[in-house]
């Protein structure tokens, strides 16, 4: 099915709205990373594309990460070929071309914060209930090692060693303090807020920017493609193992549980 990302380009202004659309929670199984990853090349090849605003067609979530059924009582090769499909998902985006902003409409843990952070621009809606942040060692699982580049390009050192290891999920002012979010507005405004925005960096001469941005993002993405069959080995190995395979259900159940 080709449902999963909804995607509006204007031609007029060469910006496409791309919507993450995998009710209830947006979580990033393979198959919506798959079409994502499609959708995202597609755009890049497409000469009247010259910008993305990501954001969620179902607000108060941007999206709840990565799927954690596909992590869980799965094949070796289930987990191989997921987390390739993570892989270039961040590489796709992160190595975009076009100018990416993010529209968190929503709260965004875990992958859903990592694909933010791959954006050139963040503005998230100002509602006292959404968090953002990584938050994978809460669940008992280590970010890898180029979510921990990505955010360390964002908020330093110092801050991501914090974040990380306390798997902090930051209320909207907090993120707009540490810079995680680069701008907070009005629920309703979060569209026409990122339009605006997203005029502004079309404006920049298209290949002077383009160099500028894969200068300072090269080396993160050349660490990964460098190591990524190792990074997959790592994964499968890691998510394999009973001890995780025991945190992740304990996890699942606490939030299934929180329900009634
Ligand atoms: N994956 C799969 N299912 C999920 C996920 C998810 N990430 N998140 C929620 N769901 C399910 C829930 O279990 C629930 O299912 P059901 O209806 O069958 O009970 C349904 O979606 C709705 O969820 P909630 O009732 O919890 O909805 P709320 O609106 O109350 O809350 C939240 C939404 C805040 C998004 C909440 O669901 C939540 O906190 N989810 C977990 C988010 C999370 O921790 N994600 C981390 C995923 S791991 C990741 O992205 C990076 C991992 C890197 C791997 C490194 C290993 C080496």
């Amino acid at each position: 099915s080709n449902n999963k990302i909804l995607v509006e380009l204007d031609e007029a202004s060469g910006v496409a709205i791309m919507k993450l659309n995998n009710p209830p929670v947006n979580s990033l199984s393979l198959e919506l990373l798959t079409e994502f990853c499609i959708t995202i090349e597609k755009l890049e090849m497409d000469r009247s594309c010259r910008g993305v605003i990501l954001t969620s067609a179902a607000p108060k979530i941007f999206s709840a990460g990565l799927d954690i059924t596909e992590m869980c009582g799965k094949s070796a090769e289930h987990y191989a070929a997921f987390w390739r499909a993570v892989q270039e998902l961040w590489l796709t985006l992160y190595g975009s071309n076009m100018v990416t902003i993010a529209a968190i409409n929503g709260t965004s843990p875990a992958a859903g914060c990592l694909m933010a952070m791959c954006c050139d621009f963040r503005i998230m809606a100002d509602n006292p209930k959404y968090t953002i942040g990584l938050n994978e060692t809460q669940l008992g699982i280590v970010a890898p090692f180029w979510f921990k580049d990505t955010m360390t390009n964002i908020l330093g050192h110092r801050l991501t060693e914090q974040s990380l290891q306390l798997g902090q999920m930051y209320t909207t002012p907090e993120a707009l303090k540490i810079g995680l979010v680069d701008q907070l507005v009005p629920e309703d405004k979060v569209q026409s807020t990122a339009a605006a925005v997203i005029c502004n960096w079309l404006a920049v001469p298209a290949h002077a920017r383009q160099i500028t941005k894969s200068m300072m993002r090269k080396q993160n993405i050349e660490r990964l493609v460098n190591h990524r069959e190792a990074d997959i080995d790592n994964f499968v190995n890691f998510i394999g193992k009973d001890s995780i395979q025991k945190s992740l259900q304990v996890y699942m159940d606490r939030l299934k549980q929180r329900k009634q």
